[in-house]
């Protein structure tokens, strides 16, 4: 088929380690404060289970993402880079970056940008969806950390395939729904699977 495989890659969790940066200059900036260690981590909201370890603790959780370089400075997750500059390359599979930034827009979406042209090249600018309701996208696949995608349109075009990490590798993925374990996982297999035969 001529048809191009399109595919989504989410940026948070799945390309940009959002978890490990997280923790790293939260403990550094409120080293009094409990914490939430990689391994106890649940549920997609970092904020929320802050929350519920103390009240109050949202508010100091969401001033570490909202503020300057945090975005800029996450550490690519392991396999990332080499994964997407491969994927990009195979024949007939157009590749875009889908991620949500958040509201308090003074760095975010400036920084994301800076991020893919850091680590990925001036090229895959060409390559950024930032939305937050990625439903509104078509395309044949969507690798995302996120376990519940939600928005306006209730049959995306895409198979949400779950990239595991440290919030949801406890949650049961049952078919038809599939993960993807790391980028060291079969994505190439995955991609395959989508493929007009
Ligand atoms: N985010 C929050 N609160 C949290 C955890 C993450 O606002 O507790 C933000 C970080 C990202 C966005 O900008 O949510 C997640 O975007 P996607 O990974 O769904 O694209």
């Amino acid at each position: 088929s001529a048809r191009s495989l399109r595919v989504l890659v989410d940026m948070d969790g799945v390309l940009a380690d959002f978890e490990g940066g997280f923790l790293k200059k939260y403990r550094t900036r409120y080293p009094k404060e409990p914490y939430i260690e990689l391994l106890d981590r649940r549920g997609f909201w970092v904020s929320e289970q802050y929350e519920n370890l103390k009240p109050g603790l949202s508010e100091k959780a969401m001033s570490i993402w909202e503020a300057k370089n945090f975005f800029l400075d996450l550490d690519p997750i392991d396999g990332a880079v080499e994964a997407l500059k491969e994927m990009s390359s195979l024949p007939n599979t157009d590749v875009f970056i889908c991620t949500s930034p958040i509201k308090r827009y003074q760095y975010c979406p400036y920084e994301k940008y800076a991020w893919v042209e850091k680590n990925f090249g001036h090229e895959f600018l060409e390559r950024i969806i930032l939305t937050r309701d990625k439903t509104v996208v078509s395309a044949d696949l969507l690798i995302d950390d996120r376990p519940d995608i939600m928005g306006a349109e209730p049959n995306p075009s895409w198979e949400h395939v779950l990239f595991t990490a440290c919030h949801n590798r406890h949650l049961s993925v049952t078919p038809p729904n599939r993960r993807l374990q790391s980028w060291r996982d079969d994505w190439k297999a995955l991609l395959d699977s989508k493929r007009p035969s």
